[in-house]
């Protein structure tokens, strides 16, 4: 490995590290109370988000989902402003307002997170129509799970993007199940890269827990968005290791599979092809101590921080003549 590779790997499995002490504080914070509302978190599924985000500039513009908290800090967006935001204090990035389901960042490019299924698609796709219209050069890209594909906006979303050329990446977790169903009880179609043919929108079906394809191949696709190819859909085979929200029982799932599902942890397996590579297992593991004292630290302050003063409660939400039509 040349020096640049080896940092390059080197801040990936930061990155991938920083998500996973992010969401097992998320899920600490939320075991105590602190936390309004249902976490889902993304712990298993980390090297889709820093994979795909990896080529991504700040003006690239990022949709999400429920499941969002990893794919806003691969982008760039800060841990503290995050946390604060999924806690409920006014420092957060929507001042404490939206939550861990509603998380925006315009600044970096983050138009958000959504808690509607599938709401995100065209949002993400009026985006890249937006940067299109605008003679841009920035792409969409919007992160979306399996289940999201049974809705209808799915597919008109995709008829669109494909008729007018968008500039989007379509990434598609498939993590096997929405909600408690599993993908074999809800549909009959075992990939999801088989709904991009009809509307000839190029796609793969990846190893999503392998952060090396995952980055190569998003690497490979977005080139070509930004080279004027149009949409492609990369979809991302991958594992939640958590439940669907954090108090999930999982009573629907076995022991073998979970414990199949460790196996494939997407950490482990980079650090042990950077082990093979010749990094120093001290190295990578003061990689993984300093990423834990960077999240627990930006945790912390994020929770010392004020809630809204409840007399905000109406800032925002209607301009002035707005709320003058209705107050009187
Ligand atoms: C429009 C809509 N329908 C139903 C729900 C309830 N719901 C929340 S998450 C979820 C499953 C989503 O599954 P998937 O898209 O695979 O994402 P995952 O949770 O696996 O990441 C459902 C049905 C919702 N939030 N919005
Ligand atoms: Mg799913």
């Amino acid at each position: 490995m040349t020096q640049q590779t080896l940092e390059h790997w080197q801040q990936m499995y930061r990155s991938l590290w920083r998500i996973r002490i992010f969401e097992s504080q998320v899920q600490r914070l939320a075991a105590a109370g602190e936390v309004p509302g249902f976490p889902h978190l993304s712990t298993g599924q980390e090297a889709v988000a820093v994979g795909v985000c990896a080529h991504l500039n700040p003006s690239d513009v990022l949709y999400t989902s429920h499941r969002g908290h990893g794919h806003i800090l691969a982008k760039g967006s800060d841990i503290e402003a995050t946390m604060a935001e999924i806690i409920g204090r006014d420092t957060g990035l929507c001042r404490g307002r939206g939550g861990s389901m509603h998380l925006v960042d315009a600044a970096n490019g983050v138009l958000g997170a959504t808690g509607v299924v599938a709401g995100n698609l065209a949002l993400a796709a009026g985006a890249a129509w937006a940067a299109q219209a605008q003679g841009k050069s920035d792409i969409s890209v919007v992160f979306f799970g399996d289940g999201a594909t049974g809705a209808g906006v799915f597919h008109e979303t995709l008829n669109l993007a494909a008729l007018w050329k968008l500039p989007i990446l379509f990434v598609c977790e498939n993590n096997g199940y929405a909600e408690f169903t599993s993908r074999e009880e809800h549909s009959n179609v075992n990939h999801v890269s088989a709904f991009a043919a009809p509307y000839h929108i190029p796609t793969k079906t990846i190893d999503g827990n392998d952060l090396r394809v995952v980055h190569a191949e998003a690497g490979a696709a977005i080139a070509g968005i930004r080279a004027g190819q149009g949409p492609y859909l990369l979809e991302c085979m991958t594992f939640r290791m958590a439940g669907h929200y954090v108090g999930d029982a999982q009573q629907y799932r076995s022991k073998e599979e979970m414990a199949a599902m460790l196996e494939k942890c997407p950490i482990e397996r980079l650090k042990r092809h950077l082990l093979e590579s010749g990094i120093d297992a001290a190295e990578l593991d003061a990689i993984q101590n300093d990423a834990t004292q960077e999240v627990l630290a930006a945790s912390d302050r994020a929770r010392a921080a004020p809630r809204p003063d409840p007399a905000s409660v109406m800032d925002d939400v209607y301009t002035s003549p707005a709320l003058h039509a209705i107050t009187g």
